[in-house]
């Protein structure tokens, strides 16, 4: 049996947190080897296992890959998250890319310069409301279906859940006026389950009605 897969990158979100939802999500266990000094990095750069010294790097199936999109639609067509046929793949595809495009935003913010953050933060709030939300707001309620495409569980549901928690955090209101991200975003449950540490709250999103996002599968961390 094939052992677990081995994810190397910082301690933190960034361009690894998608990977460790999906992972997640598809109910597989996943070992983390946290960098924590550049020398770290240095010394996986330096044994070649990063093909453009750059991380995230997933050690899985007997490969190393790195490209975080690359990493994510392996994983994706591996756990049958990526749609039944090509119509599917690309309706995943533009909804999973629009989402990367908000993330990106949100993820770079702690690296804007004190000068520019008010400039960004409104800048985000305007895409989210305007231009992002909306689009999946409509797709729910199109099909009137829990998921987004297929009426079954993809990546793009995943990517959406996360997220909206990305959203929630920088400030709960932008989700006002989309009824149905609110449930699914489940912003109920975490308030009530904000003071659990992270793989508490992954669990008890577990037995949440919207449970068969996270699979049964224990992840040994994923951060909110
Ligand atoms: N396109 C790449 C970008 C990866 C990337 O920028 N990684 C950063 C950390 S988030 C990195 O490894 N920086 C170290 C370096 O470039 O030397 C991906 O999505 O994986």
């Amino acid at each position: 049996m094939a052992g677990k897969p081995k994810l190397h990158y910082f301690n933190g979100r960034g361009r690894m947190e998608s990977i460790r939802w999906l992972l997640a999500s598809a109910g597989v266990e996943f070992e983390e080897k946290f960098i924590g000094t550049p020398e770290d990095l240095d010394k996986l750069k330096n044994d070649g296992s990063l093909m453009f010294q750059q991380v995230p790097m997933v050690e899985i199936d007997g490969m190393k890959l790195v490209q975080t999109r690359a990493i994510l639609n392996y994983i994706a067509t591996k756990y049958n998250l990526y749609g039944k046929d090509i119509k599917e793949r690309a309706l995943i595809d533009m909804y999973t890319e629009g989402m990367a495009d908000l993330n990106e935003m949100i993820m770079v913010l702690p690296l804007c310069p004190p000068d520019q953050k008010d400039a960004k933060i409104t800048l985000i709030r305007e895409r989210t409301t305007d231009r992002y939300l909306p689009v999946f707001e409509k797709v729910l309620k199109s099909h009137g279906q829990d998921y987004l495409v297929g009426n079954k569980l993809s990546r793009a549901d995943i990517h959406l859940v996360e997220l909206l928690y990305y959203v929630e955090e920088l400030d709960s209101s932008l989700l006002a006026n989309f009824p149905l991200l609110k449930v699914i975003s489940l912003t109920a449950f975490r308030r009530e389950g904000s003071h659990f540490p992270p793989e508490v709250l992954t669990v008890g999103l577990r037995s949440h009605h919207c449970a068969d996002l996270l699979g049964p599968g224990t992840p040994s961390r994923v951060s909110f």
